[in-house]
């Protein structure tokens, strides 16, 4: 949607400019805070530009840790906000999926935390699922989907830096990337195309974000 058309572009940038707090990194489920209100994450293979987004979506250079190595984030990092319209709510960094530079057994121990959590967290309203724009959708992002679609898990693809890939090229990734979830049961049929580099699309992703928590 254009986002001058979009009821919910204002409280998303509203939402999006006010306090973000960093909340807690929990690297086990019994140490997610209690589930007291509704949260949004972001899944995606390691390096697919989570964290960066976070910190584009909030205007924040650092507030989220991000790194040119795979598997820089290792917990469930946990991040509140809150505005008049949405109430408050969390929004979650997760660890990446896929390869890591990191030790097999932490990486091992990570993905068993991410994929208990997205199956089972009750307060989750929606999964940002992202997949870097000059890829596509890969075998283990499938493997997630697959499980979200079991779980019935509400989730989005956000396509990630597309800054870097040619217009063309884009175009096209944009178009297997709508076919190959139009079938999924969970998916969003829309995707939101972004760069956390020239900020395209981060409003738009805003806006969806205060759609999902007004709308329950
Ligand atoms: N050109 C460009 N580079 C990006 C963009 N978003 C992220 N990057 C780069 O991609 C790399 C990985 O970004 P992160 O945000 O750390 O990725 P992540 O998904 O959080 O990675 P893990 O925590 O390791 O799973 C970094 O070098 C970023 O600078 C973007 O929109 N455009
Ligand atoms: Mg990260």
């Amino acid at each position: 949607m254009n986002e001058a058309d979009d009821p919910y572009a204002e409280t998303g940038r509203l939402l999006f400019a006010r306090e973000v707090d960093f909340v807690l990194g929990a690297a086990q489920l019994t140490q997610l805070p209690e589930p007291d209100r509704p949260e949004i994450c972001f899944a995606g293979r390691s390096n697919a530009g989570k964290s960066s987004l976070i910190n584009a979506l909030t205007g924040r250079r650092d507030l989220a840790r991000t790194s040119n190595t795979p598997g820089r984030t290792q917990q469930l990092n946990y991040f509140s906000m809150a505005h008049p319209d949405t109430g408050p709510l969390y929004m979650v960094d997760l660890p990446g999926y896929g390869f890591a530079k990191a030790p097999v057994a932490e990486v091992e121990r990570w993905q068993g935390v991410l994929r208990a959590y997205l199956r089972g967290r009750a307060t989750l309203r929606r999964a940002y699922v992202l997949v870097d724009s000059r890829h596509g959708i890969k075998a283990v992002d499938e493997d997630i989907l697959k499980m979200l679609d079991v779980a019935a898990v509400s989730y989005q693809i956000v396509l990630t830096k597309a800054d870097k890939p040619k217009a063309g090229a884009l175009k096209t990734v944009i178009e297997t990337t709508q076919t190959a979830i139009a079938k999924r049961p969970a998916a969003f049929p829309d995707l939101i195309v972004t760069s956390s580099e020239s900020g395209d699309g981060v409003a738009d992703l805003r806006a969806a974000i205060a759609r999902v928590v007004m709308e329950g």
